[in-house]
Parts: C-alpha cells; sequence; structure tokens
C-alpha cells in the first residue's frame, strides 16, 4: 500500500491520494496509529526538505517573523494534545443514497480519527510576532501544494478567526502518535485545529497571515461551504452558503458492517461519537428496533476534550434482519439530527445523521 498505510485501506483516489481505513481497523483503538488514519489531499504531496522548510508569519503583527524548523522547535514550549481530525465530507455516502453527488469522493464513516499531536502553540508563535489583537481577525494559513480543483488551480489555503487561533489547543506540529509528522500527514509542519473540520488542520504549513478577512483562498471562500439543497456548486457566488468551522455532533457505528451475516447470541455493537468545538458527549443511545426503545452505550473515557469517544453496547440477537441505529446527545441536550434526507446539500458535507446499520442474523 502506498504510503505505508495498512492493506484494507478504502482507497477513493490514487492521486491525489485519498483513503479511509476499514471500520473495524479504525474501532481497534482509540488513538489511531499513523498506518491506518485517513488522508485527503486536494494536490500532489510536497516533498520539503527540513533544512529548506521556512514558516512566514505576517500581516497584521508587529514584527514578522521567519522561522525555520529548528527555530520552531527549540524556541516555543511544546505542547501535546489528543485531537480527532473529521473531514466535512466524512458520512458523504450516506448522501448519495438520496441523490447522488457528481465530483466528490463516498467517504463512508472512517474520514475520521485520531492522535496525539505535538508541537508549538500558535498563540506562542502569532504573540512572538506581536499580533494585533483586531475584532474580527483571522488568521490564514497557505501551503504549498497546489490543487486542480480550483480553476486556475490555487496553492491549498484556509482560515481560522484570531480568538480560536490564540486558543491553546491549536498547534503547529510536527510530531504525531511520538514520531515525526510523516509527509502524507503534512510533514514538516502542519497546523491542527482541533474542534474544527479537517479542512482547517492545513499541512505543510509555510505561511500565517492575520488579516482582517477570511481567507479568499478557494477552500475556505468557495469549497468547504455548506450550500442550500437547491444551489448549483458550479454556479454559487464566492462565499455563498455558510462556511464551516466547528464539527458537527456525530457518531457512527463501527462494527459490525453494514450488510454482515453473524451468528445469533451475544453481538458488541461498536462505533465512535465526537461533539462540536468546546462541547462533549453526554450519551450514545442504540436502538435494536428502529428506535422505539433505547439502550445506552458504554463510552470510553475521553483522551482530551477534543478527541472523540469511541463506544461499545454488549446485546443478544435473535435470528432474522437485524436493524441498529446509534445517535449521540452533546452536554448541550442537543442529538443528532434524524435524517439525512433533511441534511442534503450539494457538495455533501456534514452528514450527522443517526447511524443505521442492517444485518442478518443466522442461526
Ligand atoms: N495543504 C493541505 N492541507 C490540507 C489538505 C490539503 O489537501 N492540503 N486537506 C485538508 C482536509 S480537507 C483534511 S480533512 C485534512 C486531512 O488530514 P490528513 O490527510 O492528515 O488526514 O487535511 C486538511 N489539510
Ligand atoms: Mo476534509
Amino acid at each position: 500500500m502506498p504510503w505505508g498505510k495498512r492493506d484494507d485501506m478504502v482507497v477513493h483516489e490514487v492521486s491525489p491520494y485519498n483513503a479511509e481505513p476499514s471500520q473495524s481497523g479504525l474501532a481497534t483503538s482509540d488513538i489511531t496509529p499513523i498506518d491506518t488514519f485517513y488522508s485527503r489531499n486536494h494536490g500532489a504531496v510536497p516533498d520539503i526538505a527540513i533544512e529548506d522548510w521556512r514558516l512566514e508569519v505576517d500581516g497584521l503583527v508587529e514584527s514578522p517573523l521567519s522561522l525555520t524548523f529548528d527555530e520552531l522547535t527549540s524556541q516555543f514550549e511544546r505542547s501535546t494534545v489528543v485531537a480527532t481530525l473529521q473531514c466535512a465530507g466524512n458520512r458523504r455516502a450516506g448522501f448519495n443514497e438520496i441523490r447522488h453527488i457528481e465530483g466528490e469522493d463516498p467517504w463512508g464513516s472512517c474520514a475520521t480519527s485520531t492522535a496525539e499531536w505535538q508541537g508549538a502553540r500558535l498563540a506562542d508563535v502569532l504573540l512572538a510576532a506581536g499580533v494585533r489583537r483586531d475584532n474580527g481577525a483571522h488568521v490564514a494559513f497557505l501551503a504549498p501544494d497546489v490543487s486542480e480543483l480550483a480553476s486556475p488551480p490555487q496553492p491549498y489555503g484556509s482560515s481560522i478567526p484570531l480568538p480560536k487561533a490564540l486558543s491553546c489547543e491549536v498547534l503547529l506540529a510536527w510530531r504525531m502518535n511520538g514520531e515525526p509528522l510523516p509527509e502524507l500527514h503534512g510533514g514538516p509542519v502542519r497546523v491542527v485545529v482541533p474542534g474544527f473540520i479537517g479542512a482547517r488542520s492545513v499541512k505543510w504549513i509555510t505561511t500565517i497571515t492575520v488579516q482582517i478577512a477570511p481567507s479568499d483562498n478557494y477552500f475556505q471562500s468557495t469549497a468547504y461551504r455548506l450550500l442550500p439543497a437547491d444551489a448549483d456548486p458550479e454556479t454559487a457566488a464566492q462565499g455563498a452558503g455558510l462556511s464551516l468551522s466547528s464539527i458537527a455532533l456525530n457518531s457512527d457505528i463501527l462494527v459490525p458492517d453494514d450488510g454482515a451475516v453473524i451468528p445469533a447470541g451475544p453481538l458488541t455493537i461498536r462505533g465512535y461519537a465526537l461533539a462540536g468545538d468546546d462541547l462533549g458527549v453526554a450519551r450514545v443511545d442504540v436502538s435494536l428496533d428502529d428506535g422505539v426503545t433505547w439502550r445506552q452505550a458504554c463510552l470510553q473515557p475521553q483522551r482530551s476534550p477534543w478527541a472523540w469517544q469511541l463506544w461499545s453496547l454488549g446485546v443478544e440477537v435473535p435470528r432474522g434482519e437485524l436493524r441498529i441505529t446509534a445517535r449521540a446527545w452533546d452536554s448541550t441536550g442537543a442529538l443528532q439530527p434524524e435524517s439525512a434526507a433533511a441534511l442534503w446539500n450539494p457538495k455533501g458535507y456534514v452528514n450527522n445523521s443517526w447511524a443505521r446499520v442492517t444485518l442478518n442474523v443466522c442461526g
């Protein structure tokens, strides 16, 4: 397998490489091993030698910086954060069953993974540059990988609001699960924005600009926007729809697989649940009778406020067709929306509807 990934990755595109782990692979541990972690790319992976890498920090700052890798890694305090990345296109396949989405990868449940990231706090680097705390400012990220999804082609970029950029969980990371950050995942250095959609965690970061407006990069201003169901993404105006930032409350069933044939008797149902920025998962309910009755899954302890929680529930299953439904509640008492049809949007983002699998239980 390319990029040292497991053999059972579901590869949506070879080039640029877009792949998610198998459901059972992802369910194995709450920190996802590097060889299992999903990867989402919009252009060719750049090959950047550590000696050549520079980070420019400019815009609304008193003293712009140009840092080498040695300077970044030696001059700033190291911070470690366990954080889940989730692509906004996670679970798009569920939307395709309602109305097919052209030109976007049909991600299943596993464009979501969790790692222990280590690096410098973005806030410390911004403070070292003398960031001006202008109300409503944004911090824009730019990388060298060029994507042909934009016309004309553009390097990948995005932005986050300044208050989020100054939060202690946002990192410029150069280590992942205790190893040097792999090239595929943004090495030498990437941004990790816990609690926000994966698209904001810019890999191969080379330029950080503090500015009054959000980034006008294609991946901030045009892609990763939630359009109304009747909009045409080809003709929608730049800035139409809403810009996605905080991830949505979500959960899914990882084991057993949809469509599996399993023996009657004891079954352990397993999955993950993840709440939005600054929120926690309060409860995961599982139903074996299409939502007439529910029981509560057992949630694994949370590794950090920015990490998903794996959950499990042991049940006894009789012969016949078995339909399993799961849904998560967050710490504000909000519940995942029931139907994917109600959430369908033309780019297929944020399918956080109730999880459902159908199985055949044999004797
Ligand atoms: N430079 C750059 N950064 C990027 C991307 C990209 O294509 N180029 N993809 C983004 C998206 S949409 C996601 S979901 C995450 C995926 O990170 P991973 O490949 O480490 O899983 O990276 C984000 N950062
Ligand atoms: Mo993504």
